[in-house]
């Protein structure tokens, strides 16, 4: 069983933003502002227009080598988890399998009221209504901090039987995603890092390649 985890630094050469590097989503908004329910209450408009420009962003943007040879392995083996931190369908779009999206996915919108989900429209806005139960508790489809990320007994499942955990392009910065390394570590799994430059958690990885994703992962998979 291989997990492979990725985070936005898969997407970064596709031209979506990343988190914390410099210039980052997180130097341009408040986490607590637009990725978080308490934010979401206190001004839906400035969640939904986020969200919106992030939606915008994904549609534009295309697939890179990362993706793409991924999607090769997810094609050429069935004893692969492929769990993304990303919001965005770029690993779809590139033909992977089976994508395990445990903070959710911004084309999709969700109703607060009835769980119902459906496509996203183009864009959200605080005066939509739900299609299914008709309440005005639309929002983006995407886990925000302080809510239980999506497919974790699944994940907690493949990590338990792997023999090798593969981190691509995550900072390691944010949990439960953060303490699958030690998980698969604790299974006896090899654990591997492939980033931009080693994260802080480099440490807690038997091994690392730094570079470019679009470079170093088709380099992994191939
Ligand atoms: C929860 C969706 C209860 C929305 C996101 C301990 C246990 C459990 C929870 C916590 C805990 N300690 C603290 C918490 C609370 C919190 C948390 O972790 N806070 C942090 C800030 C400390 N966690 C939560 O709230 C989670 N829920 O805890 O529920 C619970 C309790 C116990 C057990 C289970 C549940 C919910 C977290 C989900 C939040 N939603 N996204 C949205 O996207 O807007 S998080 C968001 O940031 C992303 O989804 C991503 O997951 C996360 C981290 O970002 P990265 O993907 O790593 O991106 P980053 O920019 O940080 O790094 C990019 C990397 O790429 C860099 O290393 C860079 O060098 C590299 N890179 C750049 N360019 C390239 C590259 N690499 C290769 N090639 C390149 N070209």
């Amino acid at each position: 069983m291989i997990v492979v985890l990725t985070g936005a630094g898969i997407s970064a050469e596709s031209g979506l933003g990343t988190f914390r590097n410099v210039g980052g989503l997180w130097s341009q908004y408040d986490l607590e502002d637009v990725a978080t329910p308490q934010g979401h209450a206190r001004d839906p408009r400035l969640v939904l227009d986020f969200y919106n420009a992030r939606r915008d962003g994904a549609r534009a943007a295309a697939p890179n080598p990362a993706h793409h040879a991924l999607a090769r392995l997810t094609q050429a083996r069935d004893d692969v988890l492929l769990v993304t931190q990303n919001i965005d369908d770029l690993h779809e779009r590139a033909g992977a399998r089976d994508v395990v999206h445990m903070h959710g996915e911004i084309m999709r919108a969700l109703c607060g009221a009835c769980g119902h989900r459906w496509p996203a429209p183009e864009r959200m806005a605080p005066t939509d209504t739900c299609p299914a139960c008709a309440a005005p508790a639309t929002r983006p489809d995407v886990v925000w901090f302080g809510e239980m990320p999506h497919h974790l007994d699944r994940i907690a499942e493949a990590l338990d039987r792997a023999s090798l955990f593969v981190a691509i392009g995550t900072s390691g910065s944010v949990y439960p995603a953060a303490g699958f390394v030690a998980e698969a570590d604790a299974a006896g799994a090899e654990t591997l890092e492939l980033n931009l430059e080693p994260s802080d958690t480099a440490g807690a990885f038997d091994a690392g390649r730094y570079g470019p994703a679009s470079e170093i992962v088709p380099a992994w998979v191939d």
